[in-house]
């Protein structure tokens, strides 16, 4: 797994990129049956938007035997993430964030590191979140969006929105107003995977279609960035990531498959 020039400079420029196709349909089919009869995705934690809709989350700070931790440890998602932030990172989390058709809550202008650099112990910005499609995202049920080149900025002061943390709003609208920053909707197909770094601006909008819009969106930190204060609970510290191809999700995913009724 080797990106071009360009991809990073795309990156360094925009604060994300989009990797079409990064997964073989074979091995979305796999993720997506799997998830889609999970019973654990029913006990989700619901989280409110300002208006109080609700979108659920299913996060996972350790890895499992399951297919979302073999995901986690995909050794081309791994290579990208490494070659983006120039060192060696090990999973942070990972989760299933479900936005079910019609009801599925917004999620509010916000940077990842706001929230962890706030709980987590972190001081670098040198994170990375790599969101893989299940359901394909489009504008109608609450794609990503993002502001281009937003992450250049630096860490924005974060509030309380609904139960979720959101940004200085008068900052958010400087920067796509005075600093004329591009706003953009990141439309994917199932099986592409946006990689947006921690300091990048990013929200969603609620879920309007007749369709779910689920994602797997799995975290990485860097070494040099370890917790300096290491806590019961949280985001784990660094610990050595074990790789995996794709064959080994794609064994799993057999393994887990469910069977037809
Ligand atoms: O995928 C989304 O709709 C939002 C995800 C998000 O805000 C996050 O992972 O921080």
């Amino acid at each position: 797994m080797q990106l071009t020039d360009e991809e990073l400079r795309s990156f360094a420029a925009d604060g994300y990129l989009i990797l079409r196709g990064f997964f073989a349909p074979d091995l979305m089919q796999l993720l997506y049956e799997i998830a889609k009869s999970d019973k654990a995705m029913d006990e989700a934690t619901e989280r409110r938007d300002a208006e109080g809709a609700i979108s659920r989350i299913r996060l996972s700070n350790d890895l499992h035997d399951d297919v979302y931790s073999a995901f986690a440890r995909s050794a081309r998602i791994v290579a990208a993430c490494e070659q983006l932030l120039g060192d060696e990172v090990y999973h942070f989390h990972h989760k299933m964030m479900l936005k079910e058709p019609r009801v599925g809550g917004a999620w509010e202008w916000h940077q990842d590191f706001g929230y962890w650099y706030a709980q987590q112990y972190v001081l670098f910005p040198d994170m990375i979140s790599a969101s893989i499609a299940v359901d394909a995202a489009t504008r109608q049920n609450g794609c990503m969006q993002v502001i281009r080149g937003s992450h250049r900025c630096g860490r924005l002061d974060h509030g309380t929105a609904g139960e979720q943390v959101g940004a200085d709003l008068e900052k958010v609208e400087a920067l796509l107003g005075f600093y004329e920053l591009e706003h953009d909707h990141v439309e994917l197909e199932q099986g592409d995977m946006l990689l947006f770094h921690c300091n990048l601006l990013h929200r969603s909008d609620r879920n309007r279609a007749d369709d779910p819009r689920w994602s797997l969106i799995c975290c990485y930190n860097t070494r040099h960035n370890d917790k300096y204060r290491k806590v019961e609970g949280g985001h784990p510290a660094y610990a050595p990531l074990e790789r995996w191809p794709d064959e080994r999700l794609a064994a799993i995913g057999e393994r887990d498959r469910p069977v037809p009724a």
